[in-house]
């Protein structure tokens, strides 16, 4: 190659990032230039399976052409009105995402930590002025090794000393509770008695490594919050969107892909809150929906976002649910998890370095048998990578893998052929 193409390659423009970005990340090796479907291509035209699917945003596979068809379409019609007028696609999209999700109102919005943010004031305002809570004391309970946005406010409640550190002085009025434990969120009810006006937990524990709770957890703590009147506020910014094999990962393993006739194992949430996927990777959509006597203590001039609801939002968002309903995505997810896991189990069982699969849906991981503190799973990923599957750890020694739900079955089968020989064929 002539030195201006050697140039152009990956570190070409990793220096650029280097240099002129802020070092609030550190990605793999590897410089995108390309996405379809399930695949990714880097600057130099190599191949990759996406195995993290930027963080479940991309359930629909990268640039699905009906959803950046719609994109296209509204972006050369009407971008942006802010909500100072009404425009012709926001009805619409609220009216479809109610009726999709089965709640009476939505609350649009761009990121997911602007939506859980939201759905925290919403849950605040409704613990003063309907549950009658002294003003400013209000609680929301929040579970140890959460994430749910990188805010001041949510990294005040966070357990993680990287997200949280130096980052004071932080938001009152949040306890954590064990994930996964009734008895601790039992008792921080009891104590806590009126002043608690709401629980937000994510149904499975993305970041914290895929953590998916015991069957009874999301809806035995929705049963308590009923009897104490707390607003029960699922995170379903990761696993929802047919992620983990449902339409929602509280519905459980009901496959209703929305409509749910609320079979007796859906736990139905006062507070949803949905990010992500909502536009299949294609532009930040997110949003929070909820019942009339929760969502209207919001009035004119309470609470906003410039971007919050836009046309190009409301129109990808529709065409991404519509995607996820045409192509039965969450049937897919469960299919596709089920022979994933039972594939990855033989790692377990032949492998030193892994001990344990788990997950649901489309969103797995393995634990690595090793320090946190290892580099261990972090240099699997770069062998993943060198074999042509980017995947990447959470904490320390736990790697994600969550294709786009779009995978086939001989698909899923060539990434779990290359996950166990590079296992395999790894030396630490
Ligand atoms: C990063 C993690 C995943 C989320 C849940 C809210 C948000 C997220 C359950 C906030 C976002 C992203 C953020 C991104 C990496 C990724 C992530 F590693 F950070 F924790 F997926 F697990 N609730 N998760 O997972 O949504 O504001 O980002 O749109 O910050 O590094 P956002």
């Amino acid at each position: 190659m002539t030195q201006e193409k050697i140039q152009l390659n990956s570190q070409h423009f990793i220096d650029l990032e280097d240099k002129h970005g802020a070092h609030n990340y550190h990605p793999l090796p590897v410089v995108l230039a390309k996405g379809e479907g399930v695949f990714l291509w880097d600057v130099e035209g190599k191949k990759y399976y996406d195995f993290l699917s930027a963080y479940s945003a991309v359930n629909q596979g990268h640039c699905h052409p009906r959803i950046v068809g719609k994109m296209k379409e509204q972006a050369e019609t009407l971008t942006l009105t802010s909500r100072a007028f009404h425009n012709n696609q926001l009805g619409v999209y609220e009216k479809y995402v109610t009726e999709y999700f089965g709640f009476d109102k939505v609350l649009p919005m761009n990121t997911g930590a602007e939506a859980v943010e939201t759905a925290i004031k919403i849950c605040r305002k409704w613990g003063y002025e309907k549950k009658g809570i002294e003003p400013n004391e209000a609680i929301v309970l929040v579970c140890g090794q959460n994430f749910h946005g990188r805010t001041t406010t949510i990294i005040s409640f966070s357990s993680d000393p990287d997200a949280k550190g130096n980052f004071g002085p932080y938001t009152p009025g949040f306890v954590a509770v064990e994930y996964n434990n009734l008895d601790a969120l039992l008792e921080a009810l009891n104590e806590y008695g009126d002043r608690v006006a709401g629980f937000l937990v994510e149904p499975i524990q993305g970041e914290a490594g895929v953590y998916v709770p015991d069957t009874d957890f999301i809806p035995k703590a929705a049963e308590l919050c009923k009897e104490r009147n707390v607003l029960f506020i699922a995170d379903e910014i990761q696993t929802g969107i047919a992620r983990t094999g449902g339409l929602l990962a509280i519905c459980g393993d009901c496959t209703c892909e929305g409509h749910c006739e609320r079979q007796e194992n859906f736990t139905t949430p006062d507070i949803l809150i949905l990010g992500k996927a909502l536009s299949g990777g294609a532009y930040p959509v997110s949003a929070v929906l909820a019942n009339n006597h929760i969502m209207n203590v919001i009035k004119p001039g309470q609470h906003g976002s410039t971007f919050g609801g836009n046309p190009v939002a409301c129109a990808v968002a529709m065409e991404a649910l519509e995607v996820v309903r045409d192509e039965n995505l969450a049937q897919n997810a469960r299919n596709l998890g089920n022979l994933f896991r039972s594939e990855l189990q033989e790692l377990v069982e032949k492998s030193d370095l892994v001990s344990l699969v788990r997950g649901r849906g489309l969103l797995n991981a393995i634990v690595i048998n090793d320090t946190p503190e290892s580099s261990t799973a972090w240099n699997i990923c770069v062998a993943l990578k060198e074999n042509g599957l980017l995947a990447k750890p959470t904490h320390g020694n736990i790697i994600r893998f969550a294709p786009p739900l779009v995978m086939n079955e001989e698909q899923l089968l060539d990434c779990v052929r290359i996950i166990k020989e590079t296992i395999y064929n790894f030396k630490k």
